[in-house]
Order: structure tokens, then C-alpha cells, then sequence
């Protein structure tokens, strides 16, 4: 792969010193007619115009059709299918106007391409037509806004009605760490200032704070199906961005301030692993994995499906690598889990 983009690179930096010498040679102004266009070059450039056209069409129909089954399966959100619907309406238009503007674009360059004592024709301007291109995007666009501010304010309306789960997220290279309410649903102080690695005091909690010690620390994220979240997030060092892309979620985990996000689970792991999407791409990678086992190959274990926690800001060189597994489950489920946790009191207790 390397040895193919250095190649690329060569080609790239060949043609590039090539096209600069013929500036050049353009450039001195010789009195041969040699280099001005002619109808033959016009027509070649009309049809490789059209050519190219034929070519972006292509390519785009053999991308959907290729490549429209690795996206992300429905949304496991209550808010996920308003945020799809948004961005589906946003991405058809968008391919609507690409699709009719660039065939204009190419097909008139290609229709009107230079001909010998052809004149182009002095055309003002059209009163009507400016109009109809001016309003319709206006139209289109402020709808298109209006609905998004709308989705945007009702997405980011973190509240404390019908009763949330207080969860914070902490990201640090190269890792994130949860940390739950407790008993209390309420999450004890904390500042960097106070962690203590010797008495593995690593979110830095305020012990003197009461409601510290039934906190909840654990490096796999639990969230029963159908409660709402109110997420808190910290970051210890650099920017993190805590994305949740099952859960069309995503927050900034910013040093020295808490930022904060909501959403509510609706498919438990146990389900969305029964979507037709899902075990489609399942079987797609298991099929790969097989064939890295058959190879002897890394990463050859069969995969099973889970909703996940990623890092979505460039934060250092394992950035990559820093994920957090979530699993949404029953209610009674997520009860009998709590409960074989440790809480942060009894961790400190047993360091004593
Ligand atoms: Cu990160």
C-alpha cells in the first residue's frame, strides 16, 4: 500500500514539473500557431467532458450500490430517527441539485465547445429565470434550517424530567471510564486536582463529599432500554469527543468544564444483534475473519455485534484505539449488574 502512494506521489509530482515546463514554454511568446486550439481539440475536450460526466453517474451509482451496506444500522435512540430523517431529506436534495446542475455544467460545455467562427451570443440577463433560481433556493434552504434548529433544540434539551440516569464519562489517553449516580443518582465533586493514583483515586472524586462514596466507577458502560441518560462528560488532558454513532450521539469532552448530553436508549444489544442489517454485517466480517483464520491471520476470532463508545477528536497516537463497550439491556438486567459493582466507597475502604 505504501510502495502504491509513494508510485502515486512520483507520478503526481512528474506530471506537475511536466505541465510547469509547458506554462513555461507558453510563455514565451513565440508567433506559432501551434498551441492555440482547434476544432479537433475541441471536440476531443467537448467529448471527455461528457465523457467525464458519464464517469461521476457511474461512479456514483456503483458507490450505492457497493458500499450502502456498511452504514449504521437504525437508530437505537429515541431522538435517532429524527436526526436520520434530517440528514436523509438534507442529503437527497442536495443529490438532486448535484445531479441536474452538473449535467448541465458538463453537457453545455460539451454541446457549445468551440467552433471554427462560432460567436458566442450577447445575452443580458432574464428577470424570470434569476428569479426562479433565487427563490427556489431560498425556499428550499430555509426549510431545510428551520428543521434542523428545530431537531438541534430538541436533541441538545438536557433536562432532569421523568426521572434520568446520571452517568458521567471521563476520557483520558487512551481511555474513558463511566462513572454512575449510585443509590442517590447523584455524582459526588470531582477535579482533576484530587486524583490519587496511590489510593486509585483515578477520577479524582471528592471524598469529603457524601455523595462520593455510592458512586459507581466501571470501564464498560450499562443502560437500561428505555430510561432516559443525562450524560456528563470530563476529559483529564486533551479534547476528547465522546461519540456514541448507534445512538446518533456525540459531545466534546473539553479539560476544565463539563459538558453535558441526553439521550435515551430504545434497542437493547440483545435486539439490534437481530436486526437484518446487523447480522448481514455480522456474517460479512465473520466470513472475512474465517478466512483470516484459515490464513493464520490476526484478528481471526468471530465478531459479535455491539453498540460502542469511540473517541471522535484526533487525541494522540492510540487515539484509535479508545473505545468503551456498551451494552443496553432489560431493566432487571441492569439492576443484578449494579449491584455486583463495586462503589467508590467500598474501593477506598478496601485501600485502607
Ligand atoms: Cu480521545
Amino acid at each position: 500500500m505504501t510502495t502504491l502512494l509513494i508510485f502515486i506521489v512520483l507520478v503526481l509530482v512528474f506530471i506537475a514539473i511536466w505541465q510547469m515546463t509547458k506554462i513555461f514554454e507558453l510563455s514565451q511568446l513565440k508567433s506559432e500557431q501551434a498551441q492555440i486550439a482547434n476544432d479537433t481539440d475541441n471536440k476531443n475536450n467537448g467529448y471527455m467532458l461528457f465523457a467525464f460526466m458519464v464517469f461521476t453517474y457511474l461512479i456514483t451509482i456503483f458507490s450505492f450500490w457497493k458500499y450502502t451496506k456498511i452504514l449504521l444500522p437504525e437508530a437505537s435512540s429515541a431522538h435517532g430517527a429524527d436526526y436520520d430523517n434530517l440528514m436523509f431529506w438534507s442529503f437527497l436534495i442536495i443529490f438532486i441539485v448535484q445531479f441536474i446542475t452538473q449535467f448541465l455544467l458538463h453537457y453545455f460545455g460539451y454541446k457549445y465547445r468551440g467552433k471554427e467562427g462560432n460567436k458566442a451570443l450577447y445575452y443580458a440577463d432574464n428577470d424570470r429565470l434569476e428569479f426562479i433560481w433565487t427563490i427556489i433556493p431560498v425556499i428550499v434552504l430555509a426549510g431545510l434550517i428551520l428543521w434542523g434548529l428545530y431537531a438541534w433544540t430538541n436533541i441538545m434539551d438536557v433536562n432532569d424530567e421523568d426521572d434520568p440516569l446520571i452517568v458521567e464519562l471521563y476520557a483520558q489517553q487512551f481511555n474513558w471510564t463511566a462513572r454512575y449516580g449510585g443509590t442517590d443518582n447523584v455524582l459526588g465533586g470531582a477535579n482533576v486536582r484530587m486524583i490519587d493514583i496511590d489510593k486509585a483515586n483515578v477520577l479524582g472524586l471528592d471524598e469529603a463529599d457524601s455523595y462520593s462514596s455510592d458512586d459507581v466507577i466501571v470501564k464498560e458502560l450499562h443502560l437500561p432500554v428505555g430510561r432516559k441518560v443525562n450524560f456528563f462528560f470530563r476529559s483529564q488532558d486533551v479534547l476528547h469527543s465522546a461519540y456514541m454513532p448507534h445512538f446518533r450521539a456525540q459531545m466534546n469532552c473539553v479539560p476544565g468544564m463539563i459538558t453535558e448530553f441526553s439521550f435515551t436508549p430504545i434497542t437493547t444489544t440483545a435486539d439490534i444483534r437481530k436486526n437484518p442489517d446487523v447480522i448481514d454485517k455480522v456474517n460479512r466480517t465473520n466470513k472475512i475473519r474465517a478466512e483470516k483464520a484459515a490464513a493464520g491471520l490476526e484478528n481471526q476470532e468471530p465478531w459479535e455485534y455491539d453498540y460502542i463508545l469511540l473517541c471522535n477528536k484526533i487525541c494522540g497516537k492510540s487515539h484509535y484505539n479508545m473505545q468503551m463497550k456498551i451494552i443496553v439491556e432489560t431493566q432487571e438486567e441492569y439492576d443484578a449488574w449494579i449491584k455486583t459493582q463495586q462503589t467508590f466507597g467500598q474501593t477506598m475502604a478496601s485501600m485502607e
